[in-house]
């Protein structure tokens, strides 16, 4: 077995000599203690959905081709992936679910720490789903906005799509949703009818299957979507800001802390106490203070609305703890490793998990509720403040590694961006670029990080190879961290980086804008849920244009695509009519039937499909000539 690169970040590599002096484990070496991986569950041949099993397939044709209730190889990676799907969806809904439930609680008066900060984005996502606004007190608008949002996950006439599907996505692609039965009406219900299905002895036909998958994918648009809208009421709408990204954001002479998942609930309260407690710990001894930098998705939601710096994606996040400056890691749910209560143990690092259902053995346990917000973060940055005075100055060794990030490009932003150009006609500018070949499309960078590959590296060269063409790029979630992290998120990249006709027009905007120079050349959109920032644009375009989202030259790209979330928002992606790229290949190769339904089937249906190239350099080629075959439908 070879074994590649860990990571092209040179932050994360300067870290792996130090694990080994620690006597630290971390993701890549237990990626090659796993070495060689289970063929059957490689490619998808694996049922354990009853206990007559597990049962295995022989992918050769020798062995059982059967498992043992009679479930063919097509039912079985079928029902693998649908339930994948199903838990992706589940995680970012109940995401969704939670700010709902927050914004529900406050126009009840119960939730005193959370506040309004976006008041003009509330009255939009009301006119958006419908909800009056004139006259009428801003609280009764916040208690409509989040009751029409909960019926999301309530409504039982299995055949009207979910409001915020209706609210956000382009007439024809609701009808054509609608017309194959994927249009979701109601997330959970959706979900538990893909673990229904796929019971033993339940839905044993493959595309079916796939299907009712799919659905479940469309109810994952739906949560993170009301997610990401509902979150810009309560905290903010990100704005272009300028920060940094890569473990160098870690100081030595500060109380750092660490905000780890995904949800901006807690963290988004923990940054403002944080501003209230800099006294207390320059009283400790942190000469510079407190220091809040970001991990994962939520690092990436506070650093789009409020420019905190990044530490790191999800694939390296041990190595935050290993610079031995971290004085507390806080975490909340999902891609949090389990592992890093055994990295910190080696320092004074104190982990601290806060929701009741994410608990990790060998962390601290503050229970947060949206009722007593403050006060646990009160309580979390107290404890780093503690953990600041025992850390060890001879443990610590943070690289000198990080880049300048402009970051906080919103749908809303974008759009405020284009109409510097055009002020009565934003869209305009961007429809010109695109029909004159001055940009020839839009690749949405999405995703997680993956030891299957060198951690960031196809993310690179797959956008140098993009803009080199003149793609208009846009990343969310690891990609976007990615990026930020590279340097690949300023103006010096685009110059360096950008074919002329891409070139010329992030510079006309950012000389519009005031920056000076050219906007950088990849977008943060912000964290996974964001995704559907860039359906927004990509809806806005469509309409604008009188055609569906299957027309638009618009891409998206995963190459590093990981979770469970993520083969969620692939599928949704494709299901909106996009050619979506994966570099990852999927535990699904042991069925042609459903390799042929996604990859080719799925394009007469939705127009999207699912490429499949870990080779980055090839990848980029099958991406550009998605791009250019949507170029000529249009008559580009
Ligand atoms: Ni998305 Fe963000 Fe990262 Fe992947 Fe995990 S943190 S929600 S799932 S690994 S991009
Ligand atoms: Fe085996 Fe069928 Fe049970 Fe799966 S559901 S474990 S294939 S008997």
């Amino acid at each position: 077995m070879t074994y590649h690169t860990p990571s092209s970040d040179p932050g994360a590599n300067a870290m792996l000599q130090r694990a080994s002096e620690c006597g630290v484990d971390t993701v890549w070496d237990r990626y090659q203690a796993q070495q060689p991986q289970c063929g059957f569950g490689s490619l998808g041949l694996c049922c354990r959905n009853c206990w007559k099993g597990p049962c295995r397939i022989d992918p050769f044709g020798d062995g059982p081709r059967y498992g043992i209730c009679g479930a063919d190889r097509d039912t079985i990676v079928a029902r693998q992936l649908v339930r994948m799907m199903a838990a992706g969806g589940a995680a970012h809904s109940e995401h969704g679910r939670h700010i709902a439930l927050t914004l529900l609680e406050m126009a009840d008066g119960k939730a005193p720490d959370y506040q309004i900060r976006d008041e003009a984005k509330l009255m939009a996502v009301a006119a958006k789903l419908g909800i009056p606004t004139t006259d009428r007190a801003v609280m009764d608008v916040v208690r409509d906005v989040a009751r029409i949002s909960l019926e999301d996950f309530q409504n039982q006439d299995a055949d009207t799509g979910a409001h915020w599907l209706q609210a956000t996505l382009t007439q024809r692609r609701l009808k054509r949703l609608h017309d194959v039965g994927v249009l979701a009406h109601n997330i959970d219900a959706t979900i538990a009818g893909v673990l229904a299905r796929t019971h033993v002895g339940c839905d044993a036909d493959a595309t079916n299957v796939v299907l009712g998958g799919v659905r479940a994918a469309m109810a994952d648009y739906d949560g993170m979507t009301l997610a990401t809208e509902l979150s810009d009421i309560l905290f903010g709408t990100p704005k272009p800001v300028v920060t940094a990204a890569n473990l160098g954001v870690i100081k030595p002479s500060a109380v750092n802390i660490a905000v780890n998942g995904h949800n901006p609930l807690l963290s988004d309260v923990v940054c403002d106490i944080a501003l209230e407690m800099q006294d207390e710990a320059r009283a400790a001894g942190a000469k510079d203070g407190i220091n809040i930098v970001g991990i994962c998705c939520t690092g990436n939601e506070v650093m789009v609305r409020h420019g905190i710096p990044l530490a790191t994606n999800y694939l390296s996040q041990e190595m935050a703890v290993l610079t031995g400056a971290l004085d507390a890691m806080v975490v909340d749910v999902q891609c949090i490793m389990p592992s890093l209560p055994r990295v910190a143990a080696c320092f004074h690092t104190q982990v601290i998990t806060t929701m009741a259902e994410n608990k990790i053995p060998g962390a601290v346990h503050v229970p947060f509720t949206t009722e007593h917000a403050k006060d646990a973060a009160r309580k979390i940055i107290r404890m780093a403040i503690g953990a600041f005075g025992r850390r060890d100055p001879k443990a610590v060794r943070i690289p000198d590694v990080k880049h300048t990030a402009i970051v906080g490009f919103s749908a809303e932003a974008i759009v405020g961006a284009l109409s510097l150009l055009d002020a009565d006609d934003p869209l305009k500018p961007l429809i010109d670029n695109v029909v004159n070949g001055n940009i020839k499309g839009v690749c949405l960078f999405a995703g997680c990080n993956n030891t299957q590959s060198t951690q960031d590296q196809s993310f690179q060269v797959i956008a140098k190879k993009l803009a080199a063409q003149n793609v208009l790029l846009l990343a969310t979630g690891c990609g976007a961290a990615c990026f930020a992290k590279h340097g690949l998120m300023t103006s010096e990249a685009t110059e360096k980086y950008a074919g002329p006709g891409l070139k010329a027009v992030l510079t006309a905007i950012g000389k519009a804008a005031g920056l000076g120079a050219p906007l950088p050349l990849v977008l943060h959109m912000g964290s996974c849920v964001d995704n559907s920032r860039a359906v927004a644009v990509a809806v806005a375009l469509a309409n604008k244009l009188g055609v569906d989202l299957s027309e638009l030259p618009v891409v998206a790209c995963a190459p590093e695509a990981m979770s469970e979330k993520a083969v969620a928002i692939g599928t949704w992606s494709v299901a909106l009519g996009l050619p979506t790229l994966i570099g990852t290949v999927p535990q699904i190769t042991g069925s042609k039937a459903v390799v042929d339904l996604v990859t080719e089937g799925v394009k007469e249906v939705f127009g999207g499909y699912f490429l499949v190239d870990p080779n980055p350099e090839t990848a980029a080629d099958k991406l550009l000539a998605a791009i250019e075959e949507r170029r000529a439908g249009l008559g580009l």
